[in-house]
């Protein structure tokens, strides 16, 4: 069964990837406007952060057009096609399956986060617009 599931996305990334990809390029979306203090620290923050992908993997443009979105710039390695990223997502995470989010913390400890779904909901969580209202929220009240 998890085989025949692999060759139904290897199918879907060889068919609809390329048309997938295309319409990812005319259609990309813009990303939110910050101040350049704020923008600097997000890139900070975001230095800890590396996204395992396929070009043509659907689930992988969704997180990739979420990040677009939020104006992160966050690493990526190509899990397919490159053997050394290959090898590191799958001793560091446990399988070959993307996207895949790397997170280091300043200890040097990787987390593995699995799942398109997962990923865009702690993007949101930690960048997000929800996070811009709680950081003025704080500034306000101190
Ligand atoms: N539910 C997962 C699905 C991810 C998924 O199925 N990814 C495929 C690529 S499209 C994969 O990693 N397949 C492993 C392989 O082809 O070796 C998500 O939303 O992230």
């Amino acid at each position: 069964m998890k085989v025949m599931i692999r060759l139904f996305f290897r199918l879907i990334r060889r068919i609809v990837g390329p048309i997938m990809l295309f319409i990812d390029w005319i259609t990309t979306p813009r990303g939110v406007q910050r101040d350049e203090k704020e923008q600097e620290k997000i890139d900070l923050d975001t230095q800890n952060l590396t996204l395992y992908q396929f070009k043509t993997c659907p689930f992988c443009i969704k997180v990739r057009r979420h990040a677009k979105r939020l104006s992160l710039n966050i690493e990526t390695r190509d899990a397919q096609h490159d053997p050394i990223s290959r090898t590191q997502l799958l001793t560091g995470g446990g399988e070959i399956k993307v996207p895949c989010l790397k997170l280091t913390n300043e200890a040097g400890e990787d987390r593995w986060m699995y799942e398109s779904r997962e990923i865009i909901h702690y993007l949101d969580a930690q960048f997000g617009a929800a996070q811009n209202t709680n950081n003025e929220q704080h500034a306000t009240r101190h």
